[in-house]
């Protein structure tokens, strides 16, 4: 999709969503000439039907640095690029958002930085978003600000505007509060996340540590889902803060899995793995809350007890490249090709690796095609708001055939129970549910899979923005009611 038009620069919006990144990427074709090209993320195909209903806008980076661009209308939709300076991505970007709110968030899996500077450049490039979307937002606008990137915007927003409705989500975890705790921005954080009429979290544990954490630092009063906000010399504000699951567009990966040449392509991976007994897969972007150490640990042990072989299993990892000047990412990217070098080294015949290791993005029908090609997912993260790949595997099974091992630790583990849920730090239950999974017979498989399939078709991702909003519409009336 490129660019329609320009627009001008006084119109106004009665719904606006504000996120880190702008949900296009800018491409310079072979002639040189610029476009702009949809990302297929799924906050965007789950915005999509809204934004169209409301000829909304969003605010956001465009993903370059110092890119200084009028806004412009794609597709219908308003977009405000939000710049950052090279110095800005480095300090508010990779590192008070990456390398600090990221681990913190995950249970400190890697240790927090905490740099004054970083936390400047965060409320600074936070005020400019806030900034950017009060310009646009019409008189009583719904602004629904996206992820921990931009906590600090509700309360900003407020301030310039305190006719707007605001809407936070949080993808990542909210730790408990002995973690939480450690942010010398700790005060600063949750004032700026209650300028929110709703703030959305991924699970109900999350909305819980975030109650906690406020009562803990501010005293005020809760009652479930509802938090009382002094406003005023007398009067308070309610917020709610509650889980919102959110979910993936399931009918399209059917559709793509449901496609002939999908199918072909995935009978390809197979043939071209040497159809071995058990393709298990990994797909992840390559972060340490992924735990691809503690699977790729345990596959090992594996084919060292001889409870598989070379041939018989392989594992596939795809390993998406992310945050690359993050020193934690190097390190981790690091560790992982030494240990998968080791393990092909050590098992691998020449006809058969044990390990096909792939850093690289692949388009959305490679995926698929994999996930079909897969007898067993591994889902293994320390750590996870949710984990969409999760979903997505499930989604693209319409055959109600393949394992899905699920880490506890991940959100998706409250809705898909039907998994085989693992405690990945305990090598010695993966491999047992490793083998489980390998060994499972037909009928479990089938039960289990059509399981995970009712419960996830009745919540997809359309649904989680519908009642978030609803939620919002109805907490707006409630405080007008007052
Ligand atoms: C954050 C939270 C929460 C990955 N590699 C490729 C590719 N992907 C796609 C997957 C999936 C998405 O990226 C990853 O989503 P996850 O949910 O698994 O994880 P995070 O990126 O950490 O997302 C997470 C999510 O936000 C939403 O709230 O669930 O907990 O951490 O859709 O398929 N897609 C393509 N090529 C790749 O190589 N096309």
């Amino acid at each position: 999709m490129t660019s329609d038009s320009r627009s001008d620069e006084h119109a106004q919006y009665d719904f606006i969503v504000v996120s880190n990144r702008l949900p296009v990427d800018r491409v310079i074709d072979a002639e040189g000439v610029e476009t702009w090209q949809r990302s297929p993320g799924g906050l965007v195909t789950a915005l999509e039907p809204v934004m169209k209903a409301s000829e909304g806008a969003w605010v956001g980076w465009a993903g370059k640095p110092d890119l200084q661009l009028a806004p412009f209308t794609d597709n219908g939709t308003y977009l405000v690029p939000v710049p950052l300076s090279p110095g800005e991505i480095e300090q508010y970007y990779e590192g008070f958002s990456n390398d600090t709110l990221w681990p913190l968030y995950h249970d400190v899996i890697a240790p927090p930085s905490f740099h004054r500077e970083w936390w400047d450049a965060y409320v600074s490039v936070n005020q400019r978003f806030a900034d950017a979307s009060a310009r646009i937002a019409a008189p009583g606008a719904t602004v629904w600000v996206q992820d921990y990137q931009l906590q600090l915007v509700p309360k900003m927003l407020r301030e310039q505007r305190p006719d707007l409705t605001i809407g936070f989500f949080n993808h990542i975890p909210f730790p408990p509060y002995g973690i939480y705790a450690q942010l010398p921005w700790r005060k600063q954080v949750i004032e700026g996340l209650l300028g929110a009429d709703v703030i959305g979290f991924q699970r109900v544990a999350d909305a819980g540590n975030f109650s906690r954490a406020v009562r803990r630092l501010f005293g005020y009063a809760t009652r479930t889902p509802e938090i009382h906000v002094p406003d005023g010399p007398s009067g308070h504000r309610s917020v709610i803060a509650k889980a919102f699951p959110i979910s993936i567009d399931v009918a399209s990966f059917e559709e793509l899995a449901r496609r002939p040449d999908v199918q072909a392509r995935a009978q390809q991976i197979r043939d071209d793995l040497g159809n071995p007994s058990t393709i298990m897969l990994g797909v992840d972007r390559l972060d340490y809350t992924k735990g691809i150490r503690h699977r790729l640990k345990a596959f090992g042990e594996l084919l060292r007890d001889g409870a598989t072989k070379p041939g018989e299993t392989v594992l596939v990892q795809v390993a998406s490249p992310s945050r690359e000047r993050v020193a934690a990412y190097m390190q981790l990217r690091d560790e992982i090709e030494l240990t998968v070098g080791r393990l092909n080294g050590t098992y691998a015949t020449i006809s058969h690796p044990v390990v096909s290791y792939l850093h690289h993005g692949y388009p959305r029908e490679e995926m698929v095609a994999l996930y079909l090609a897969a007898d067993v997912m591994l889902v293994t993260a320390l750590r996870d708001g949710m984990n969409l790949v999760a979903k997505e595997y499930v989604a693209c099974r319409h055959d109600e055939d393949g394992v899905l091992l699920l880490s506890e630790f991940a959100g998706a583990a409250d809705e898909l129970k039907n998994a085989l849920l693992v405690n990945p730090h305990d090598i010695d239950g993966l491999k047992e549910s490793m083998l489980q999974a390998m060994r499972m017979p037909q009928r479990e498989r089938t039960t289990r899979m059509r399981a995970l399939r009712r419960r996830l078709v009745d919540n997809d991702v359309a649904r989680w923005s519908q009642s978030f909003l609803d939620t919002l519409r109805h907490a707006n009336h409630h405080s007008d009611a007052r």
